[in-house]
């Protein structure tokens, strides 16, 4: 396939400023009328063709200014449109009219049919699936858009902007026309029209501007919309007063969606909604749902202002918009929430989803240079290590003069398509920094590593810290430039404060930051009488890895005692990764981490929430990414058992104790504080299952659960634990009878059945697939039994006899199709499979080139899969 390269980049020789869409809605052939006002770019060659993208495209009619071309005029393929010599005249109209098959669209991009609505998705390339356009995101344009439909069927008619007119047509249709006045790309496009529900509310915004809220559903389902229109006023607030951005149109619609390829989508006034992410309440939806609604309802609507208002040149500078608003979103809960908590949870996500594919076949930087599909890098890496360098800016320029950066960003840059340079310009020119060096983090793959040891001259009160730096090389870039690295440290005394040190030499140290931009620095800290523990990347300040010589005994000090709370958890966690990895067979280092976890169990000074997260130990994932080579899952899933064992074995009593008293009475809410009850409860029951009684004990639980937490982790706890007894069979025949009806709900049912350890789950997985409840058409029911199943059960997918492999390889081949994007991203899974011991290695292998040698892979498949092998 086609290799996009960024330095390929030019601008097109048309723009278009005004669009009118007129849509014609039928299920099998929507007419799509596009009335276009094109203009030549000044500078452009005057003789330069007209070349409009499409993408299975019928084209039924074609005129410029009112008259129709002829054929010798222009040449139409489904995937392109060229006008050999459009007029030359500082404007024109051009007149298309389309025709699409809403229903016949399973790839889900374009527009298509979702439970009888009409939905669209344009982002990266879906608007060219509707009509031939400049479909990139450069092209700003004024959109007016009318919708005609008949009334019964879609009474709703909804689109980008304020609504200007409606009206009645012959024949039981009617019509509603909508106008953006903002200019905007394609991608941001957006119709929803069909038969649903809604919920009202109003926002007055800083200026006075009054908008009506609208979150539309499935009719029956507007009570379970509550929660996310709550969070969509205090977005809303929250980047007035955070930012300083006002919400700029008369209304803001939301859309919840049952198919949809991605969470959510942030078209301008229009966001359109992966259902799970908006409808919960406590009977359906767990606190991990309704915190993910709170974000992305935020991330969303973040968007109206980094990524509208300011959009993206190219695909190149997708992290312009996205790691800028996934850390405005992670900002907006750390504010809602509890900070330390929330940061502890993002650094989890980010080691879990990033440091895989940022350290095997799939790596890339913040900012590519190159694609062949675009939709294979919504990715990690783009989103939350993106998110992660804009923390950096701000660490190292502080708040205020971060927020100066941004203000000068959106001053210079609103109503533009900017880039990545524009950006970190904004931050120099608003600071005096210089970024330079800083900027390869945007363009170097791999995770940096940090190795550090550290020395104290008690005579020369001097404590010394060598800080060595490498970037491991990544595909196509085998040779790395030292990164600027911003390293919040502190000197811990014996009383658990920081020591004031005195002058540093080796490094710029400020602000209780070390900058670290050469290979090597011996940094000396004067005026240190006694050896301090070292606390190194507080608040995880830069997402790298640390190799530090440290003595066990500090990390057990600074687990009781550093005064960042992201770093004791850390350091906690430190010592449980070195026992599982290391497998330390001294009795007294596992006696000690017991002792430790019945501390922090009962530590009535640290929030619940951040107790459960200290508890829960590291999952085999991360153990696996830690030993990095020869991986055996089995292996690792016993070590980790063993060491829970231990843990709930030597602390039984004060567990059974706070289990006991944590259980809650009262009405249900779903505030950070209550989900922290809930979050410890449900950790301690997972460490109390496997102790004799454990089986009765999930069973209780489960049948004394008021709310979905509770009970899916009652659940859990049962099916992973106990899979064969009474209890669990009960449990899940009760939950299929009671939520059965309900697919988001029911999507944890598979997804706790597909997750539980062991190979037979295998066969059970292959059995769910034929459940009544169950389609490989819907990309939520794929996710939650296969894409649980391959990237979450690392014991039954990486079966030594490669069933599990054979199997998810038949499964991706089956989506593929039918979902191009949801294949490959599913196919991802596989991406790891290099770490793996000798013999799964070679069966992972052997799945990933069955799938490489299938015909007529599509360019979103192909492309992961021959990456991966590569
Ligand atoms: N732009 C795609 C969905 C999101 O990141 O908001
Ligand atoms: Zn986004």
């Amino acid at each position: 396939g086609q290799v996009f390269r960024l330095e390929d980049y030019r601008p097109s020789d048309y723009l278009i400023p005004k669009t009118s869409l007129t849509f014609r809605l039928h299920p099998d052939a929507t007419v799509v009328t596009a009335d276009l006002t094109i203009a030549r770019r000044p500078g452009a060659d005057r003789h330069s063709p007209l070349i409009l993208d499409g993408d299975d495209l019928v084209l039924k009619a074609i005129s410029i200014d009112g008259a129709l071309l002829p054929a010798s005029a222009y040449q139409a393929t489904p995937d392109q449109l060229i006008v050999a010599s459009p007029p030359d005249a500082p404007t024109f109209r051009l007149r298309l009219e389309t025709e699409v098959s809403p229903s016949a669209n399973s790839a889900l991009m374009g527009l298509f049919r979702t439970n009888g609505a009409y939905c669209t998705q344009c982002e990266a390339e879906g608007f060219r699936r509707i009509t031939y356009f400049l479909d990139r995101p450069d092209i700003l344009s004024v959109y007016t858009v009318r919708i005609e439909a008949p009334k019964r069927e879609a009474p709703l008619l909804l689109s980008n902007g304020n609504r200007q007119e409606t009206g009645e047509l012959a024949d039981g249709w009617h019509f509603a026309v909508w106008h953006d006045p903002f200019p905007k790309p394609s991608y941001l496009f957006a119709l929803v029209a069909g038969d649903l529900g809604a919920m009202h509310d109003m926002f007055t915004t800083a200026s006075g501007r009054r908008v009506e809220l609208g979150i539309y559903v499935e009719h029956g389902k507007e009570p379970f919309a509550a929660y996310a229109m709550d969070a969509l006023k205090r977005s809303m607030r929250w980047d007035e007063e955070v930012y300083g951005c006002e919400y700029d149109l008369d209304v803001f619609n939301i859309v919840a969606v049952s198919d949809f390829n991605m969470g959510a989508m942030e078209n301008k006034g229009l966001n359109i909604f992966n259902d799970k992410y908006v409808l919960a309440d406590e009977e359906t939806a767990t606190d991990a749902d309704f915190a993910n609604i709170e974000a992305i309802i935020a991330h969303e609507y973040f968007h109206n202002w980094t990524g509208n208002r300011i959009t993206c040149r190219d695909w190149f500078q997708l992290c312009l918009k996205e790691g800028l608003t996934v850390f405005r979103d992670h900002e907006f809960s750390a504010d809602q929430r509890s900070r330390p908590v929330k940061r502890i949870a993002e650094v989890r996500t980010l080691r879990a989803h990033q440091f895989p594919e940022d350290q095997g076949p799939l790596a890339h930087p913040v900012r590519p240079r190159r694609y062949r599909e675009i939709n294979n890098f919504y990715t990690a890496t783009v989103y939350e290590k993106g998110s992660e360098v804009v923390r950096m800016i701000r660490t190292i320029l502080g708040p205020e003069g971060f927020r100066q950066g941004m203000d000068l960003y959106f001053q210079r840059h609103d109503g533009q398509a900017a880039t990545i340079e524009d950006f970190l310009k904004a931050f120099e020119d608003a600071s005096g920094r210089d970024l330079q060096q800083f900027a390869l983090w945007y363009h170097q793959a791999g995770t940096p590593n940090l190795s550090i040891s550290t020395a104290h001259d008690a005579a020369k009160r001097e404590f010394v810290v060598e800080i060595e730096q490498s970037v491991p090389p990544t595909p196509s870039e085998a040779r790395k430039r030292m990164m600027h690295i911003p390293l919040a440290f502190g000197l811990v005394g014996r009383d658990g404060k920081d020591f004031e040190h005195g002058p540093v030499e080796g490094a710029d140290v400020e602000n209780g930051v070390i900058h670290v931009r050469k290979r090597r620095h011996v940094v000396r800290f004067a005026g240190i009488a006694e050896r301090p523990a070292l606390s190194l990347n507080r608040g995880f300040s830069a997402p790298i890895t640390l190799t530090v010589e440290q003595k066990p005994e500090d990390l057990f000090f600074l687990a009781r005692h550093d005064s960042d709370a992201f770093s004791r958890w850390q350091a906690y966690n430190s010592l449980l990764t070195d026992a599982l990895v290391a497998a330390r067979k001294q009795a007294a280092f596992a006696a000690k981490l017991a002792d430790l976890a019945g501390v922090i169990a009962g530590d009535a000074s640290l929030e619940h929430a951040f107790r459960a997260l200290a508890l829960a130990l590291p999952g085999e994932a991360d153990i696996a990414r830690e030993m990095a080579r020869d991986i055996d899952p089995d292996a690792i899933f016993e070590r980790r058992e063993a060491l829970a064992r231990m843990i709930a074995q030597s602390n039984e009593a004060a567990f059974r104790e706070h289990y006991a008293a944590l259980a809650f009475q009262g009405r249900f809410r779903p505030d950070a504080a209550s989900a922290g009850r809930r979050a410890l409860r449900n950790t301690l029951l997972d460490y109390l299952a496997p102790l004799p009684g454990g089986a009765e004990l999930a069973s209780r639980h489960f049948v004394d659960a008021t709310n979905m937490t509770d009970r899916a982790a009652a659940l859990t706890v049962l099916v992973h634990r106990h899979g064969e007894t009474n209890e669990a069979k009960a449990a899940l025949a009760a939950f299929e009878e009671r939520h059965g009806a309900n697919p988001l709900t029911m999507d944890k049912w598979l997804m706790i059945q597909a997750t539980a350890p062991g190979a037979a789950t295998l066969d059970k997985v292959k059995t769910l697939t034929r459940h009544p409840g169950f389609t490989m058409s819907n990309p939520n029911r794929v996710r939650a039994l296969i894409g649980t199943f391959a990237t979450a059960n690392q014991t039954a997918f990486n079966r030594p006899d490669g069933a599990g492999y054979d199997f998810f390889a038949g499964v991706v081949l089956e989506i593929e199709p039918r979902n191009p994007q949801l294949a490959a991203r599913l196919a991802t899974a596989l991406r790891s499979w290099r770490s793996l011991e000798p013999v799964r290695r070679a069966k992972a292998r052997e799945a990933l080139q069955r799938i490489a040698g299938s015909d007529d892979l599509s360019a979103d498949l192909r492309d992961i899969v021959e990456r991966t092998l590569a």
